[in-house]
């Protein structure tokens, strides 16, 4: 059973959330150098000769999941004839340094190999990819549960605003990266009684199944989900979105079991949790376990630390109590505070 909230600090945090939504809405210049970054890209394609394909944005720029402070990721998609990506990349670099780009970084090293750039007319950082096209079918998958119910995006942002301002957001630091807090979005959202979000990995559609490019793998993922959302009946939840954050924070906190089960979008379905012992990777009691919707090699919380847990934890706990007693989301998540 869900305890009822108190009516007054929901009507009170929605509003908050809804007014605070233009934030995320004016971003028409940073989508306008993102339509000329990968143009630009484009342009470097061509030049390099060897290469087929198409230049294309992915990440939050294409599921919509993007805010302020969100890079730009885009992806080359085609044949790169008999080069190894990163010499590709590398030839990549050497062009961008004369197309506009500075403090361009490559990092060859990553699960998928990258180079980093900052467009320096926007000052917008970007990450470029080389037939990443687990990430183009993921982007499109968040982008097509955005597309089920209003909510979900603007939940999505401000979850990743929250997350970015307590400094709760990358590996490196032993918390969860951005896209890892899209996959908790979706899965409470799939969760919540009843639910807002449908499992539309496992409504029925024809197999798309595509090969990852990490380095010396040679597996091949079922991608396939619903994408035609128009034809999925309405949800019957009508919980106003300051309803749906406070939950979200009460379920990671109190109701999700994270000893035993996994966060995984893929098999959720009412009233069925996941036993994270019987996915792909081998798991202990302590740590989390968010599976990747497609790569079932990944479990995007294997690099979290017992440090970033009890953190992260620690953090929604207090945006529960926040929240809950008073409504109010600038105090939760203050809107100065360096991200
Ligand atoms: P920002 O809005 O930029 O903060 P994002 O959703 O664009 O968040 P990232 O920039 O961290 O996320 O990553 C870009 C995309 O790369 C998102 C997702 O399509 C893919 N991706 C990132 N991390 C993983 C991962 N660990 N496994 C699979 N795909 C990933
Ligand atoms: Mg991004």
């Amino acid at each position: 059973m869900q305890q009822p909230l108190d009516g007054i600090v929901v009507a009170k945090l929605t509003k908050e959330l809804k007014d605070g939504q233009r934030a995320f809405l004016d971003m028409s210049d940073r989508e306008r150098a993102a339509k000329r970054i990968r143009l630009v890209l484009q342009g470097i394609a061509r030049q390099l000769g060897s290469l087929s394909g198409q230049v294309e944005v992915f990440g939050s720029f294409l599921n919509g999941f993007k805010t302020g402070s969100s890079d730009l990721d885009i992806v080359f998609v085609g044949s790169t004839g008999a080069e190894h990506t990163t010499t590709v990349l590398g030839k990549f670099a050497q062009q961008a340094a004369l197309c506009g780009f500075e403090n361009i970084t490559k990092i060859f090293q990553a699960s998928v190999p990258l180079l980093k750039l900052t467009d320096t007319k926007s000052q917008m950082e970007v990450d470029f990819c080389i037939n990443n096209q687990l990430g183009v079918r993921n982007s499109l998958l968040l982008s097509a549960y955005c597309k089920c119910d209003s909510r979900v995006l603007l939940l999505g942002r401000l979850v990743k605003d929250w997350a970015k301002k307590h400094e709760l957001v990358g590996t490196a630091d032993g918390c969860l990266n951005s896209y890892a807090y899209m996959l908790l979005v979706i899965f409470f959202l799939q969760s919540v009684q009843p639910p807002v979000l449908p499992n539309l990995q496992s409504m029925v559609s024809e197999s798309v199944p595509v090969k990852d490019s990490k380095w010396g793998c040679d597996d091949c993922w079922e991608t396939k989900f619903e994408c035609n959302v128009t034809s999925i009946p309405q949800s019957k939840n009508v919980m106003p979105v300051g309803e749906l954050m406070i939950r979200f924070f009460h379920f990671f906190t109190r109701v999700f079991d994270w000893r035993s089960h996994a966060v995984c979008m893929r098999l959720n379905r009412p009233g069925a949790a996941v036993d994270k012992f019987s996915l792909t990777l081998p798991t202990n009691d302590d740590q989390w376990y968010v599976e990747d919707p497609f790569d079932l090699k990944h479990n995007l919380a294997g690099k979290c630390s017992r440090i970033g847990r009890q953190r992260i934890l620690d953090q929604m706990d207090d945006a529960l109590q926040t929240l809950s007693t008073t409504g109010n989301w600038s105090k939760a998540c203050p809107p100065g505070k360096q991200q």
